[in-house]
């Protein structure tokens, strides 16, 4: 839509900030300028080209209340970039006739240039950027020089140093970029750059065109030995239709992860699946093997399953925030929650008040939202009358069992196990409310049937957030992957059954992608 491609632009009127509306219009976008606070938390994606003097800056922020808005909009993890003064504003200070408070977003002071070792100051030239870890903006920067005007720079610590993206040397090795999800500032002008600057602009704007993502997932839980096997639902049933019924046992969690890891998947996926019932921290198994998986998995790591509040049966209470550091201590980047997420969402719903009590908000409040994904288990509940329930519903693409033309989402709790009244339509926007950082879009219909994805559902929910939605349930053919991206806004497919029977290789997924001109990692 037309938001889509409008970009807010916070230019306080202190300095040239002309060329970075000429790159933005170059890169075809228009420009909403900021007015006013509201303007910055409306703003869809906001770009922040800080020119001038610190204190000045700051001076006119906090007097026109902006100051505040743009430190909500950070925290709630809203696309920013900071450019220049832009990142350096984002710090605690500057000695910049200071010292000077600032944001106090990151933590670090804002120092002069040591002159004293040979090198000018101020710092004006092109210099390289040395990536410290994946800032996704900077990708096709690789050794090319950028575009430095400035006599002051943040130095990185043990304090900031998840927030470093890249470093450049200068005499010193001086912050050069920071990133932390979809937040990123850099010290030096993408927009006097060249086409790499270009090219840094065009990724922060078109983040959708940045690589879609192939996600391998391993449902674990423990067979009825006890030992904890990779599993797969058929419907959500993970029992084979044998007299045994036992437990499908499709291998060993960490070998299959690692495999997975050297097959090309983007991200990898554990979803613990009777954690509902058995509390993980307890569920050592689980944590070991996620200590074992991270030690040769090195693409971003998600766990779900039993992610809530806990009381053992000794009477000790486990918050859900300690659970989940527990599984970011064993080599998780993201968690994710199922079953609690539909309880605080439904809540929130009823209440309309965010209570912060939620794991959801807990977690991400601490976390950051970029480490929450909310995994949601939807079924399809067939309607011949879209208003014959309260919920969002939608026009299908193959009609029911007794020519219906219409559904809803049922979300469920307990694997599946569970129907709640709310849709997957009202969870995810009230989650994205909440702080989820991303939506594991599952179906229970679909989960193993290999028929292909519920595109009706996938495009239904990715159209109604602003936060990725990983779709997943029903991959059987590279055809179903090109076909979510193509008809729906999913900026991630996952997949379990056609991976772990070997029918088709994350490879093939890939280039099947890449042929059909969908953007991938290889
Ligand atoms: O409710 O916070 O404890 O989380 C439980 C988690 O475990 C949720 O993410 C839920 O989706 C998952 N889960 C629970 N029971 C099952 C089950 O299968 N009995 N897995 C289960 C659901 C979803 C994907 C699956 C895709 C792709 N499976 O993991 O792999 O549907 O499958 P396919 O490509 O083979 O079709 P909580």
């Amino acid at each position: 839509g037309e938001s889509d491609s409008v970009v807010t632009l916070l230019d306080y009127g202190a300095g040239n900030v002309r060329s970075v509306r000429n790159a933005i219009r170059f890169l075809g976008f228009h420009i909403k300028d900021v007015q006013t606070a509201e303007d910055i938390l409306n703003a869809k994606r906001l770009i922040f080209p800080g020119v001038g003097a610190f204190a000045a800056a700051m001076d006119v922020l906090t007097q026109k209340g902006m100051a505040e808005a743009l430190c909500t909009y950070v925290e709630n993890d809203r696309p920013f970039l900071g450019i220049c003064l832009g990142l350096q504003l984002l710090f605690e200070s500057s000695e910049e006739n200071g010292p000077v408070k600032g944001l106090g977003l990151i933590p670090g002071v804002v120092g002069r240039f040591d002159s004293s070792n040979g090198f000018r100051v101020p710092h004006i030239g092109w210099n390289a950027l040395h990536l410290t870890k994946d800032a996704e903006i900077l990708d096709e920067v690789g050794n090319h020089h950028v575009y430095f005007v400035h006599s002051y720079r943040a130095m990185p610590s043990d304090d900031n140093k998840e927030w470093v993206s890249s470093t450049c040397n200068y005499g010193d090795n001086f912050i050069a970029s920071v990133r932390r999800g979809n937040v990123h500032a850099v010290q030096f002008h993408p927009e006097k750059s060249g086409d790499v600057g270009l090219s840094i602009l065009r990724r922060f704007l078109y983040p959708k065109s940045s690589t879609t993502k192939v996600i391998a997932c391993l449902d674990v839980r423990t067979n009825d030995k006890g030992d904890l096997v990779v599993t797969k639902g058929d419907q959500y049933d993970v029992r084979e239709q044998t007299n045994e019924n036992e437990v499908r046992n499709l291998g060993k969690p960490v070998d299959l992860a690692g495999q997975y890891y050297k097959d090309g998947a983007d991200e990898v996926s554990f979803l613990n699946i009777t954690g509902f019932r058995a509390f993980p921290l307890g569920d050592l198994p689980m944590l070991q093997v996620l200590r074992c998986a991270s030690e040769n998995v090195f693409v971003p790591l998600t766990v779900g399953g039993g992610i809530r509040d806990f009381t053992d049966g000794n009477g000790r209470h486990y918050s859900s925030l300690e659970v989940a550091s527990e599984y970011f201590r064993s080599g998780a980047d993201k968690i994710s929650i199922g079953s609690d997420a539909v309880y605080a969402a439904e809540e929130y719903l009823r209440t309309g008040v965010k209570s912060g009590k939620s794991s959801l908000e807990q977690i991400s409040r601490v976390y950051g939202n970029q480490a929450v994904v909310v995994s949601i288990d939807p079924r399809r509940v067939y309607l011949k009358d879209p208003h014959d329930v309260e919920f969002k519903a939608v026009k299908i693409s193959n009609c029911g069992p007794n020519g219906e033309e219409y559904a809803w989402y049922q979300c469920t709790v307990n694997g599946g196990r569970e129907g709640r009244p709310i849709g997957a339509y009202e969870l995810a926007k009230a989650v994205e409310e909440l702080g989820a950082g991303e939506i594991l879009l599952n179906c229970i219909d679909c989960d193993g049937q290999g028929k292909g994805f519920d595109v009706d559902l996938i495009k239904l929910i990715s159209d109604a957030v602003n936060i990725p939605v990983i779709a997943s349930s029903g991959a059987g053919t590279v055809e179903h992957f090109s076909e979510v991206f193509t008809k729906t806004n999913a900026s991630a497919a996952l997949a379990a059954g056609i991976f772990h029977r070997k029918e088709v290789p994350i490879q093939s997924v890939k280039e099947h992608l890449l042929k059909e001109g969908i953007e991938v990692r290889m």
